[in-house]
């Protein structure tokens, strides 16, 4: 079972909220959360800790600027609270992921609602990695991802973030009512006493997507050579140094993946040919 139905169990604030596109939020206690110069696998910024309790409702979230917003961040479904030293974090990747909201029931995810955003196109990256359990695994979802991929994120922690052991990251469409939702939830098959982890969550909505401007000024144009080859070297270099653009844009042949199938591509929409 997944959470659908609970969002009727809240009635749908009136105000007219201020919009907000990019948050950093980490689970777990609320006096813990990492530094504003963390980027964890995204963009570094102010981040929000909320303790994410079952049929809770998070208000006074803070954008990655520090800008007060009227996102309201709720969570059914994960009824733990669990921190646990894993040996192998520390500093401010041990304050995002040595704390999560844990399920055990293999019915019911961990669910996030993530309200009042702006329509468009998010990034979301979802960290769901049991903390000194390198054995367990976490199914991670967002409903607002055009095909509903599910996505397993497990493992000992790598020394830094890497996809599919720390996070998973997704591609979202928020439409008018302005919802984005997350889940975390028991691989079908695994253990479901031993849990899986929400440690927290960034989302940014992104540009349009205009493929092969990857300075994102909105043009294509010799100004973005230097930016393709970044992104085909250097993904979290590109990433880090173009935090509000999309390494999408440097995917000119659409095949899901920024590599060197992309170079004729990208010449010839700068040659014109
Ligand atoms: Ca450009
Ligand atoms: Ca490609």
């Amino acid at each position: 079972m997944r959470c659908h139905t609970s969002v009727l169990v809240f009635a749908l604030a009136s105000s007219s909220p201020l919009l907000a596109q990019s948050l950093n939020i980490a689970i777990g206690p609320p006096t813990i959360s990492p530094s504003s110069s963390y980027a964890g696998a995204g963009r570094p910024g102010v981040w929000n800790a909320i303790q994410a309790l079952h049929a809770s409702s998070a208000f006074g979230i803070v954008d990655v600027d520090g800008n007060a917003t009227s996102v309201r961040i709720r969570q059914i479904g994960g009824m733990i609270s669990r921190s646990t030293n894993d040996p192998g974090t520390s500093g401010d990747d041990e304050k995002l992921m040595d704390h999560c909201m844990v399920t055990t029931n293999p019915t019911l995810e961990t669910c996030i609602f993530i309200d009042f955003l702006e329509p468009g196109e998010y990034e979301a990256i979802v960290y769901a990695m049991m903390p000194a359990q390198p054995g367990v695994r976490a199914y991670v979802s967002s409903d607002e991802e055009p095909g509903f991929p599910r996505i397993i994120v497990g493992g000992a922690w790598p020394g830094q973030h890497q996809e599919l052991i720390t996070y998973s990251r997704h591609h979202c469409i928020v439409g008018p009512t302005g919802l984005l939702r997350l889940h975390s939830g028991i691989v079908p098959g695994d253990p479901a006493a031993l849990g899986a982890a929400m440690n927290g969550f960034q989302i940014r909505k992104l540009p349009p997507l205009l493929i092969g401007d990857l300075n994102c000024d909105g043009v294509v144009s010799v100004g973005d050579i230097a930016g393709f080859v970044l992104a085909l070297t250097d993904a979290p270099g590109y990433v880090a140094a173009n935090p509000a653009c999309n390494i999408d844009h440097a995917d000119i042949n659409n095949d899901g993946v920024v590599s060197v199938g992309d170079i004729a591509g990208f010449v010839a929409l700068l040659t014109g040919g």
